[in-house]
């Protein structure tokens, strides 16, 4: 049996990993930080109590900013691939938390390489890592962008995924370690943190649907992304790993959208005019921002066989689908008397 081990295992993409390893057959590890609350929503409904037999998936506490814990996981797992998915993985609040952003996102990878590095000295050992980079790393290059497009990273996010990836191709040649840069266009899921744009646009809409919000605020509505399913993103990430030779690969649907093509998508489904709920407020806009990202996915079509299989309506339409949903349960516990009104922090984002 394979054994993976997933950084970033409570995130959107972390968990749909985790089920399609699982459905694969491997055995799954997968690192969680220590929080005061629990962190684990996305991977309860796959979660086995390890007592039982047959489990597996595995979690262990550990961090990215903190070497001992990986490399004691590693020693603890011994696994044959490694997914690098752990990240402070907000553009916008990367500008607020520089030092911490790049600590997490560019010293964390590297402290992951280092550790697979020892672990294979010492083991014998050649782990293939998959390392989550960004389309967020082409900034301000003009689109269509693909694997030989020069990186104008545009925020401390950005700076600290270029970083990794080059960390990553350095440790690559130098000591000829299987390590592939995933460089993911924008992909999205009902799973999605509700901070980000197309999440929080869905989430607002159930809310405005069901009379428990009347405004969503956002920032700029022209920007353009390439928006896949991260169901879709995340077997690419297991693609690469499985090819002869270890290489980079940009991922996209080659298909860009406005934030404001959303939101029409999104509220003409749900058969309300969004102009009439939307107002634009300040403190969403960025210091700087990344105008226009649309992927060329070629080379991940051509030597993975690589395609997305969701459309773009298709994934705003399951998006509005389960954030239906959720506001009706939302809107019956507060009918039946439960306190469930949108906290304070909720209505921050
Ligand atoms: P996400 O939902 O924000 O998940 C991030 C994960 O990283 C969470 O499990 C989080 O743990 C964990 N994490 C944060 N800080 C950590 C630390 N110091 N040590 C260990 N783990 C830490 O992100 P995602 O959308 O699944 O994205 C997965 C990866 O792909 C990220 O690296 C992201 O930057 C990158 N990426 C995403 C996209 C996209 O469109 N989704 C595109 C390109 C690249 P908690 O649950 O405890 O917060
Ligand atoms: O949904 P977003 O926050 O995603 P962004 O910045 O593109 O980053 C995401 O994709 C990257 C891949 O390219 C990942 F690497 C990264 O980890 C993350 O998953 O914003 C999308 C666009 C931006 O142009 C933003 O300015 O939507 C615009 N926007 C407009 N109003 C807003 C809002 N974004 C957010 N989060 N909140 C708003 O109110």
């Amino acid at each position: 049996m394979k054994k993976a081990l997933i950084t970033g295992i409570t995130g959107q993409d972390g968990s749909y990993l985790a089920e399609l390893l699982i459905d694969k057959g491997y055995e799954v590890h997968g690192v969680v930080r220590r929080s005061s609350v629990f962190n684990t929503d996305r991977i309860d409904h796959i979660y086995q109590d390890p007592h039982e037999r047959n489990s597996r998936l595995f979690l262990h506490y550990g961090d990215l900013t903190d070497s001992t814990s990986l490399r004691g996981i590693l020693e603890k797992t011994r696994p044959d691939e490694v997914y690098n998915l752990g990240a402070q993985s907000h553009v916008r609040v990367s500008f607020d938390l520089p030092e911490y952003t790049a600590d997490t996102v560019a010293m964390g990878a590297l402290r992951l390489l280092e550790a697979i590095r020892d672990y294979n000295n010492t083991h014998g050992r050649n782990i293939k890592m998959y390392q989550a980079s960004s389309s967020e790393m082409f900034g301000s290059a003009p689109p269509p962008q693909s694997e030989a497009t020069p990186f104008e990273p545009c925020s401390p996010y950005a700076v600290g995924k270029v970083a990794a990836y080059w960390h990553c191709r350095n440790y690559r040649d130098a000591y000829g370690m299987f390590i592939c840069n995933g460089i993911l266009f924008n992909h999205e899921s009902p799973r999605r943190g509700e901070t980000f744009v197309t999440r929080k646009i869905t989430r607002a809409l159930g809310r405005i649907k069901h009379d428990l919000q009347s405004t969503l605020y956002l920032g700029n509505l022209d920007a353009k992304r390439d928006w896949g399913h991260a169901k879709d993103y995340v077997e690419s990430m297991w693609m690469m790993l499985q090819h002869d030779e270890p290489d980079d690969y940009a991922v996209a649907t080659g298909e860009a959208h406005s934030v404001k093509e959303f939101l029409e998508a999104a509220f003409t489904y749900a058969e309300l005019d969004w102009e009439k709920y939307v107002s634009i407020d300040k403190q969403y806009l960025r210091p700087n921002e990344v105008d226009f990202l649309q992927g060329d996915p070629g080379k991940a079509r051509d030597k993975l066989g690589w395609k997305p299989r969701i459309s773009f309506t298709e994934l705003v339409q399951s998006m509005v689908d389960a954030d239906m949903e959720l506001a009706a349960r939302e809107k019956t516990l507060l009918d039946a008397g439960h306190d469930v009104r949108i906290s304070g922090g909720a209505r921050r984002v």
